[in-house]
């Protein structure tokens, strides 16, 4: 039975006509993400090169006639019961959800209660981002039941608000903005600071996006990844005292740094120098995919991986293994970390006729170095969120 049918079946036994007339849910399908460039960029309003992708999380929604929240999650075996007139955190998934419910009522939107039965095909820590696809599919949900009129990018800000204010944790805006905007074969150039976007068409001429699962789940990415975020925020405020009419990284250039930072605040430095090279590594990224040279832009990932291991520190020995080990196969243009990092999935550019030998090599390989097992995804880009049936 595909996952479609159980989320249904689930949520027609678990609410047997609560609701005259609404036993079929309304169902939704929310991706995944990947970025191909632009790592840790967007909440220092610089700009990243998002898509989204073949993995998602599914939901079957439904209104209820009273203020109570019933949620089902499907592949965890969980179940929710709350209501709208106590929106506080559980500390458990569910917050994910009523994150979203709370941002929604602060913003003056009037809706009942509703059912919600949801399960998906993204791996759960994997560095796809499950959190904002779950977010986004949410408040999608909320807008069409209850014809509530957001346009999309309102909708991107409230997941965000959910998952900064609720949820806890300080992420930018990248992964709702990709879950929710993403046009199927292409890239967005997304500027983090004016929400500017442009789609480009992803021409990858015989070449894949891969990704290899490290299975390294690390419990320190939301208290590392705020720390990065106030270390960047340092840095800002340390340089405005020289140049007050910076906002954000996204203003400041290496001179700069180097001239105030280097010697007297080398961990900041080391912070804002990746940011600020990033930032710049994006922008070459972009010019030469336009180029059509895809082994500048592979070149530049590399890069990316350095700066974010190194400068950044928010790899882990398995990713490193992972881009180590792709970088020595042939026909392999380009592998980085993704996303906030201390595990997840390493992005890989990989030619077609290579891919058998890489999944071979980097499947034992992995395996050898680490005692895991890699998991591998070869993508396809794909449309937003969206209503399927
Ligand atoms: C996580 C966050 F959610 C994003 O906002 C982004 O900062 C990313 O890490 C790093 O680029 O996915």
């Amino acid at each position: 039975m595909d996952l479609l049918t159980k989320l249904t079946d689930s949520f027609q036994q678990a609410f047997p006509a609560e609701t005259p007339g609404q036993q079929t849910p309304l169902l939704i399908c929310s991706p995944g993400r990947v970025n191909l460039i632009g790592e840790h960029t967007d909440y220092n309003e610089g700009f990243v090169l998002p898509a989204a992708i073949d993995k998602a999380i599914y939901l079957a929604v439904g209104p209820r006639s009273d203020n109570e929240l019933h949620f089902i999650a499907h592949d965890l075996n969980k179940t929710f019961q709350g209501s709208l007139t106590d929106l506080t955190p559980t500390h458990t998934w569910a917050d994910y959800l009523l994150g979203v419910v709370a941002q929604f009522r602060q913003a003056g939107h009037q809706f009942s209660g509703f059912n919600c039965v949801f399960g998906g095909t993204i791996p759960m820590g994997s560095g796809l981002s499950s959190s904002a696809a779950l977010e986004n599919g949410v408040g999608f949900a909320l807008n069409e039941l209850f014809q509530l009129g957001i346009d999309r990018i309102a909708l991107v800000r409230l997941s965000q608000r959910a998952e900064n204010e609720f949820v806890g944790a300080k992420v930018g805006i990248m992964d709702m903005f990709a879950s929710m905007m993403g046009k199927a074969d292409h890239v967005i150039k997304l500027d983090c600071r004016s929400l500017d976007y442009t789609y480009a068409p992803l021409q990858m001429n015989g070449i894949s996006i891969v990704l290899c699962d490290s299975k390294v789940k690390h419990s320190l990415v939301t208290s590392e990844y705020n720390t990065r975020r106030a270390e960047c925020e340092a840095g800002v405020r340390f340089l405005q005292t020289f140049y007050p009419e910076i906002r954000s990284l996204r203003d400041v250039t290496m001179p700069m740094l180097d001239q105030h930072l280097r010697d007297t605040e080398p961990l900041i430095y080391r912070r804002c120098a990746y940011v600020v090279q990033e930032n710049q590594r994006l922008l070459d990224g972009v010019a030469a995919l336009e180029a059509d040279d895809i082994d500048t832009f592979g070149q530049l990932m590399y890069g990316s991986h350095e700066g974010l291991s190194h400068w950044y520190e928010v790899s882990c020995p398995e990713l490193d293994i992972l881009v180590d080990i792709a970088r020595e196969q042939p026909g392999v243009l380009g592998a980085r970390m993704m996303g906030g990092g201390f595990g997840g999935c390493t992005i890989n550019l990989v030619r077609e006729e290579a891919l058998e030998d890489f999944t071979k090599l980097i499947t034992e390989q992995y395996k050898a170095q680490t005692g895991k097992d890699t998991y591998l995804h070869v993508c396809k880009i794909q449309d937003g969120t969206n209503v399927i049936s």
